[in-house]
């Protein structure tokens, strides 16, 4: 199989329904999962669920749902029993629980697109819905012969072809290398299947050249690069520690973007996919404000994110640490926006901003339907989150009572004073322009008297200014 294939790659997803997890939830997972596939083209034709009590430590499936899921790959169990010389540890060890396949409901594998019946060609992948360990994707990369994805791989994968900047890059590697060294002997033991595919272990590398060893030392090599850029971005930061700093946060494909642009005319990039944005973008609100107010872009949540990708991403999270003011964007039109909240919410916590003061915005309203619908959405909204805001970040008039709302937020913090700038410290006057409202101008003999307001901490600086 050529790894260069234009075609989108066909495969499945296969997902177990736990107890305590509700229909509504399990459907919306797997539909992000689907979401997250096509976003590395991967089209997905099928999907294969059970119901289990808890995920077996070897066998995601039981046998009858094993066998459905054969059956896409297009060869019988024997065949692939066969090709492999040994029997299906996936097979064997789900002898003992064979009770489960009828203690639930189960799906029959529901095939996508027009031709209903039967899969039109066989699914080159597997996508699972968890997070499994290296035996577990063993066991049914085996059963089925085709390469076998987790959610965090997939994840993985999407941040490693989205990635622009050397830190996002450097930070996306590491929790790969990360997530491989536990997989390592399980792909050394067997022969190294050199194919092409989704994982981005094609190209002629194999695993097995990559040791553990090798793997660490990168890992260090990587973590003191990133250490280097993230003094760079401290020093960058400390240096707008005294301004008035706004940063979007939110699930992926909440729109943190599109308002990025509509607030300060920015060219970042805005895209119907799902982690668009890897990189911290820092501009200034148009129109401008004085004092300035700086607005970060940076990378979206998802549910059950892998924990190695918060940690990493941390330095260019604490642009949202140290922000005045979080937005927090929700795609109102969204069936599952409360989990998605609920998600953001958590993740913010986790990194430690669950303090910093923040403001709900329920975005693509206009996504809602009928100016009816969207009339109920907003009523509902508002009663329930009484201080958020229901906008769009289409329309101009609301990113307009957004921009608004920012300015009165930080300029509830204003304090008036006086600077008094020496002649031939001319250099501040414009720091003092760029960042305090100047309200008057006057001349002594010794310099330029500014009456301005400004940020506290700022202009005690700027009064502790020689
Ligand atoms: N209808 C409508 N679409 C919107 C609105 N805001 C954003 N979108 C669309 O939603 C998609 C995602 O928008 P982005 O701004 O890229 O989302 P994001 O939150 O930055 O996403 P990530 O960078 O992936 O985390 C794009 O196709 C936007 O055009 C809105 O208010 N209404
Ligand atoms: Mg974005």
């Amino acid at each position: 199989m050529s790894d260069s294939s234009p075609v989108p790659l066909r495969a499945a997803v296969v997902a177990v329904q736990l107890p305590g997890v509700d229909d509504q939830a399990f459907a919306a997972s797997i539909a992000e999962l689907r979401r997250l596939g096509r976003t590395l083209g991967v089209n997905v034709v099928a999907t294969v669920t059970q119901r289990r009590k808890t995920l077996h430590p070897a066998a995601l499936f039981g046998s009858g749902k094993l066998a459905q899921l054969q059956a896409l790959t297009g060869r019988t169990a024997a065949e692939l029993a066969g090709e492999d010389g040994e029997e299906s540890p996936e097979l064997d060890a789900s002898a003992d629980d064979a009770g489960d396949d009828d203690g639930g409901e189960i799906d029959d594998p529901r095939i996508e697109g027009a031709e209903a019946g039967a899969l039109a060609a066989p699914i080159e992948a597997v996508l699972v819905d968890h997070d499994i360990s290296p035996s577990q994707a063993r066991n049914l990369e085996k059963a089925t012969g085709v390469e076998v994805l987790d959610r965090t791989a997939v994840i993985l994968e999407i941040f490693r072809r989205h990635a622009r900047s050397r830190a996002a890059k450097a930070q996306v590697e590491i929790v790969r290398l990360q997530y491989m060294v536990p997989r390592l002997r399980e792909q050394g033991k067997g022969k190294d299947r050199q194919r092409g595919g989704i994982g981005g272990k094609g190209a002629g590398e194999s695993s097995l050249e990559l040791d553990r060893r090798k793997i660490r030392d990168r890992i260090a090599e990587l973590t003191k690069e990133l250490e280097a850029m993230a003094e760079e971005q401290r020093t960058q930061r400390a240096r707008r520690h005294d301004m008035s700093r706004v940063a979007l946060v939110g699930y992926t494909n909440a729109g943190k973007s599109t308002l990025m642009r509509a607030l300060t005319g920015s060219e970042v990039l805005v895209a119907d996919r799902l982690f668009a944005t890897l990189d911290t973008t820092v501009r200034p609100l148009v129109p401008a404000t004085r004092p300035r107010v700086l607005l970060s872009d940076t990378v979206g949540f998802i549910d059950k994110l892998p924990h190695g990708l918060v940690n990493s991403f941390k330095s260019t999270l604490d642009e949202a640490l140290e922000a005045g003011l979080l937005l927090q964007v929700v795609d109102a039109s969204d069936p599952n926006f409360e989990r998605q909240l609920q998600v953001t919410t958590e993740v913010l916590a986790e990194i430690g901003a669950g303090d910093v003061p923040r403001l709900l915005l329920f975005n693509k309203i206009d996504r809602v339907g009928s100016p009816e619908a969207e009339e109920a959405a907003t009523r509902a909204l508002t009663e329930r989150w009484p201080e958020a805001m229901v906008l769009s970040a289409r329309r101009p008039d609301d990113v307009a009572q957004l921009h608004k709302r920012l300015v009165s937020f930080f300029n509830r913090d204003l304090v008036e004073g006086k600077v008094h700038v020496p002649y031939d410290r001319q250099q501040l006057r414009g720091e003092i322009f760029a960042s305090c409202e100047v309200l008057e101008e006057s001349y002594d003999d010794a310099g330029v008297i500014f009456r301005v307001r400004a940020r506290p901490e700022l202009l005690e600086r700027l009064q502790a200014t020689p």
